[in-house]
């Protein structure tokens, strides 16, 4: 199905790597994934799972494979290891204040106050 068109994204990221034998380097994963702030940086983490600094051919595979060609609970269970900045299996509110406070601020994005949610509370 999709691993055809991974397999040539990765090709194209590697082809950029500064070590291309253990795979793709931080900066290019960052650049493709151009998500703002620490969220890039989180996701570099999330996909890098061995933690050696590169994403290899099976870690992308995998990585991509979560998002695009899952199931909704297994794409909600990667989300969720973004936001869990320091691996406990729960995102705090420190988790989320540390990586809100990595965002860039930018005029595209106004925040219009509180969310009904936030309001309101999540109840229990
Ligand atoms: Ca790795
Ligand atoms: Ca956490």
């Amino acid at each position: 199905m999709c691993i055809p068109y991974f397999k040539d994204i990765y090709k194209d990221l590697n082809s950029r790597s500064d070590d291309k034998t253990k795979g793709i380097n931080r900066l290019s994963i960052l650049e493709y994934a151009a998500l703002p702030g620490m969220l890039g940086e989180r996701f570099f983490q999330v996909m890098d799972l061995n933690n050696d600094g590169y994403v290899d051919y099976r870690e992308f595979l995998t990585g991509l494979l979560r998002i695009y060609c899952s199931t909704f609970e297994q794409r909600t269970k990667f989300v969720f290891e973004i936001y869990d900045f320091n691996g406990d299996g729960l995102v705090s509110k420190e988790d989320i204040s540390t990586i809100l406070s990595y965002m860039p601020v930018t005029k595209s994005t106004p925040v219009l106050g509180e969310g009904k949610f936030t309001q309101e509370g999540g109840g229990a």
